[in-house]
């Protein structure tokens, strides 16, 4: 289903886990940071919504959405993290760098999470302009980071059971 049709934060659909016996990390492109920031806090409600402990939320910062790949695997080099949820906002610009960034990230968090085996969420905008973005962190169309810590949540819950 196309996300402008689909509220990201409802999950009437799922049953979530509860998030109580997990470590998450969270890391978080500065760049867009008016989105980023609402990503954050909707990763952050969502994650306590369902049972996580503000000590088991660990965040950090990185310039921009390509960081996102290094920072994750910064935090994972810590093997008590049960997933780690990457946040960041690529907008459109009059260049090719959306699709380098874009194709950069995706691919890069999938490869940092086979290396170590944990779960790694794509909370990552990639939208045709700023009030896409603003629709999809908080806006009309609910919240990605949301999404992403209910994810998150669920690898983990999926993960501790193999
Ligand atoms: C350079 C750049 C551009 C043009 N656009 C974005 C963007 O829309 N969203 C984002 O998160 N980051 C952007 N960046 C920064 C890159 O992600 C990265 O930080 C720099 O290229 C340095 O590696």
């Amino acid at each position: 289903m196309a996300s402008s049709i689909k509220n990201l934060s409802d999950f009437s659909h799922i049953t979530v886990a509860n998030a109580n016996p997990f470590k998450f990390g969270i890391v978080v492109a500065q760049w867009n940071a008016e989105i980023t920031g609402a990503l954050l806090n909707g990763a952050i409600s969502g994650l306590e919504k369902h049972g996580a402990q503000e000590e088991n939320i660990k965040i950090i910062e990185v310039p921009g959405s390509f960081e996102l790949i290094t920072g994750a695997d910064i935090l994972l080099r810590d093997d008590s993290f049960d997933a780690i949820i990457c946040l960041g906002c690529v907008i459109q610009g009059e260049t090719r760098h959306f699709d380098f960034i874009c194709d950069a990230v995706a691919n890069g968090i999938s490869n940092v999470a086979l290396k170590y085996n944990k779960p790694v969420i794509f909370g990552v905008l990639t939208t045709d302009n700023q009030q896409q973005a603003l629709d999809r962190a908080g806006g009309k169309h609910g919240n990605k980071g949301e999404e992403a810590a209910i994810t998150a949540i669920q690898m983990a819950h999926i993960s501790a059971q193999y």
